[in-house]
């Protein structure tokens, strides 16, 4: 059977049904950890956790109960909801439980043999359309399965801890698996919070490719410098360093099996560290904290470190074993690198990277090396997929990171993707959806703000700049509709007003949150609203003033949105007819605005639709930007408004205070800075 696989997993056709009972092998850490992710994400579903060991069982049921309190307490979740993601939920010592289970999933210790003789049983039990999967980090799945009645329904899906919360999974492809299978995990593990990344078969898949290798060079280091030395090196590609994330996974034996496995199967350049064997708890630093390497010292441990992680990542995609772009991606957020490897690659210029290179190939041999010239590499687009369904282009922002939220590297690859395609007669028009069901963009990235703050025309010539897709979007001349497929909040809820048509999941919400961050939206949403919609031009004073959320109904009945739609499939589909009616007569914003009523500004302090104090003068310069941009008398010269309120703005106190205190996690307090 041919089974079509889009970028954007909910793009492909479900190939069965959701699951309705699971099983979760294994009751160690990572087991009770997919089993609360999968409850949590599918409350209906009947889960049992199963193991040989009942006090095993009741100490992981324990700590479930422990992360529904905890998400209670910290408003994560309702206890109705916590109540749900409980339900349903058992253990059991007993394999005859697993009886009538869609999906098993094993995660005893990686043990061939073992889990071998646990497929044994399982098949025993369950039909043979039952799925089963297994969460190994390093065991190739046609040696897992080879002895399965039935392999094409099993898979390897590797997750990374914390389970319930990383996003990534691994799936495998491997030559066994019915292509049906990897596509409904795919689609799965999307529509429930995951990002699948794809892998072929090799040892260790492609992200423990990475970190094993990271590690195990860094232990090979150890006649160089300290743990702690390298651990304070490496602090400038990651989170945490690999000896201290050795200590908290007490991990050695991990790193053993698999670099022994690689060694094995590939050569004796894998082989582990010897210091593996007698040191099983590492003397180095906490994250942060400074500790002083000599700058030759620094500079010989920094190069061995790129070259590991270059070389293997060359190799990976020499070997077709993942795709660029989610081999930066899952580096990210599985393994907590700060720059993907490949970005790494990049901003060190080829030379520089040549050189890295060219040394840690003297130093290890054996280990790979770049076939190709350097910049072939590189993904086309790192922030976004891009797919084709029939004639039409479909865009998917995808930083899951940070719920889509939009940067500048992301709007140019979404202007790029339009520009490639906007000339081919066989494609009628575009859609902009986001990744997974949760959101469509939350927004402009508030961790790039801080470096726009305290100079007016630099942050108002940075709006305009910023706003090359949205002004590209308004001369089109092919439909380009937003799918909001969740949450649409500030410059993601911007680009969708200058898309030519919106449709909207029910679930789907807009705000405009930026006057509780002390700032405007300055690239449209004090301008466009007015002249598409001003029959709703009292929503939109109340969204750009109060911080006010417009569901998709609402936005429905105003006319905002042009259609409503439950589910993704139907969103997509949606969206695609849009496109369709609009070929030919592409919307053009007017050039003039019907004067708006007026915004009032009198209340005393002005607050946000949920209570909270917000800045006068924040309130101030949208009031006053609303009025002048209606009064222009041209688009661009309503679009210029924008911008130069933003750059008035950002040299507010306000402006400075709810920045700091989104990304410090507190409250701000715009009663101190007016
Ligand atoms: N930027 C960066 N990271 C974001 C983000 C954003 N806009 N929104 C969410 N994230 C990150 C969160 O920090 C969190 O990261 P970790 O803590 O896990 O590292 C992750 O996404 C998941 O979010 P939460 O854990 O917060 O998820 P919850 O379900 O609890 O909450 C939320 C969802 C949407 C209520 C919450 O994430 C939230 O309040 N996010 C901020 C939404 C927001 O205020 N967005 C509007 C931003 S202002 C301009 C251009 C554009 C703009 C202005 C000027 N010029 C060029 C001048 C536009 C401005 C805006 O868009």
């Amino acid at each position: 059977m041919t089974v079509t696989r889009h970028a954007n997993p909910l793009l492909d056709a479900a190939t069965r049904p959701l699951p309705r009972r699971i099983a979760v092998i294994g009751a160690g850490t990572i087991g009770p950890d997919i089993a609360y992710y999968l409850k949590t994400a599918l409350p209906g579903l009947a889960l049992t956790l199963v193991d040989i060991r009942a006090e095993a069982i009741d100490a992981a049921l324990a700590r479930l109960r422990g992360y529904a309190d905890k998400a209670v307490a910290r408003g994560k979740m309702t206890p109705a909801q916590a109540a749900a993601a409980l339900e349903g939920l058992t253990g059991s010592t007993d394999y005859g439980a697993i009886e009538g289970c869609d999906w098993v999933l094993e995660a005893a210790t990686e043990d061939l043999p073992l889990k071998r003789r646990i497929f044994a049983q399982v098949e025993s039990v369950v039909g043979a359309d039952a799925v089963i999967t297994s969460n190994t980090s390093s065991l190739p799945a046609a040696r897992l399965f080879t002895e399965l009645r039935h392999p094409a329904r099993a898979t390897v899906t590797h997750f990374f801890a914390p389970a319930w919360r990383n996003p990534a999974v691994e799936v495998i492809d491997w030559a066994g698996a019915d292509p049906a299978l990897v596509v409904w995990l795919r689609r799965l593990f999307a529509a429930t919070g995951k990002l699948p990344l794809v892998t072929t078969d090799a040892p260790c898949f492609m992200l423990d490719r990475i970190f094993d290798n990271w590690c195990n060079d860094a232990a090979l280091l150890l006649a160089d410098a300290s743990a702690a030395e390298i651990d304070s090196v490496a602090a400038e590609f990651v989170h945490a360093g690999p000896f201290f994330v050795l200590n908290l996974a007490h991990g050695n034996p991990i790193i053993v099996e698999t670099n022994t496995l690689q060694a094995d199967e590939e050569g004796e350049h894998y082989r582990p560290a010897s210091i593996f064997g007698s040191v099983d708890r590492w003397l180095t630093v906490a994250p942060g904290k400074p500790v002083e390497v000599d700058a030759a010292r620094r500079a010989r441990v920094r190069d061995r470190l790129l070259g590991v992680l270059w070389s293997q990542s060359v190799d990976i995609l020499d070997r077709g074993i993942g795709e660029p772009a989610d081999l930066d991606l899952g580096c990210r957020i599985a393994l907590g690198f700060k720059r993907g490897p490949l970005e790494l690659l990049r901003d060190a210029g080829d030379a520089e990277a040549r050189r890295v290179l060219a040394r840690f190939a003297a130093e290890r041999p054996g280990m790979p090396m770049p076939a190709r010239p350097l910049p072939d590499y590189q993904p086309r687009e790192r922030h976004v997929l891009v797919d084709r369904v029939g004639d039409v282009v479909v865009v998917t922002l995808r930083r899951p990171e940070a719920l889509n939220a939009l940067h500048d590297e992301m709007t140019d690859e979404v202007l790029a993707a339009i520009r490639r395609h906007e000339d081919d007669p066989a494609v009628a028009g575009f859609v902009i959806t986001g990744y997974g069901l949760k959101a469509f963009c939350a927004g402009a990235d508030i961790g790039r703000f801080p470096s726009l703050l305290g100079d007016a025309q630099a942050a108002a010539q940075y709006a305009r700049e910023c706003s090359r897709l949205l002004v590209h979007l308004d001369a089109a001349r092919k439909p380009v509709v937003a799918a909001l497929n969740g949450l649409a909040l500030g410059g993601g809820f911007e680009l969708a007003m200058r898309c030519h048509a919106i449709v909207a999941d029910r679930g789907a919400r807009m705000q405009l949150p930026e006057v509780t961050l002390g700032i405007v939206p300055g690239i449209g949403a004090m301008v466009v609203p007015y002249r598409r919609w001003p029959q709703a031009a009292e929503v939109f004073h109340r969204m750009l003033a109060r911080g006010e959320r417009l569901s998709a109904a609402q936005a429905h009945e105003l006319g905002i949105a042009d259609a409503l739609a439950d589910g993704f499939d139907a969103l997509v589909a949606c969206a695609i007819d849009r496109v369709h009616a609009l070929a030919g007569a592409v919307p053009r914003i007017a050039e003039r605005a019907p004067a708006p009523p007026r915004l009032q500004t009198d209340a005393t302090p002005p607050r946000s639709a949920d209570g909270r104090v917000l800045s006068a003068a924040v309130v101030g310069v949208i009031a006053r930007a609303v009025h002048d941009a209606a009064a222009a008398p041209t688009l661009a010269e309503a679009l210029e408004v924008g911008y130069r309120a933003f750059g008035e703005v950002a040299c507010t106190a306000a402006a400075r205070e709810g920045i700091e205190a989104f990304l410090a996690h507190r409250a701000p307090d715009f009663g101190a800075t007016g």
